[in-house]
């Protein structure tokens, strides 16, 4: 399927909408999510047009997840969680509902559910 360069995440890594940004380097960018399911739940992205992990090339696959790796240390030091949750959605019959690749860093904190 064709990328679609008006989704919400094009958008924001145009500048075009805007985001609580929290990290950028040349091929990815993390914000926080608009939705949080708990405290500090982050989003990392690739800047390069990619809907599914499979549409990504090696070069913007290892460094979203070197990025993903750095938030999840920067993510709970800065919100003191026991643990994270890293889960990373392909289409929507798996939850994809941003057709911009993305992986979610979401904190995970003792006896805190996570909200829906
Ligand atoms: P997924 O189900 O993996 O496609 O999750 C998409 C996430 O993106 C969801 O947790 C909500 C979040 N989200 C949707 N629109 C926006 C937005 O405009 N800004 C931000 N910061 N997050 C958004």
């Amino acid at each position: 399927m064709a990328y679609d360069n008006n989704n919400v995440f094009a958008r924001i890594l145009r500048g075009e909408l805007p985001c609580v940004r929290l990290y950028e380097n040349a091929d990815t960018l993390a914000f926080l999510d608009i939705m949080p399911q708990s405290v500090g739940h982050t989003l990392v992205l690739p800047k390069a047009p990619a809907e599914f992990i499979t549409d990504m090339s090696d070069a913007s696959l290892a460094a979203t997840i070197l990025s993903t790796r750095k938030l999840a240390n920067a993510v709970q030091q800065a919100t003191g969680a026991e643990g994270l949750l890293i889960s990373q959605f392909n289409g929507a019959v798996a939850g994809q509902t941003v057709p911009h690749v993305h992986f979610h860093i979401i904190p995970r904190y003792p006896d805190v559910p996570l909200r829906a």
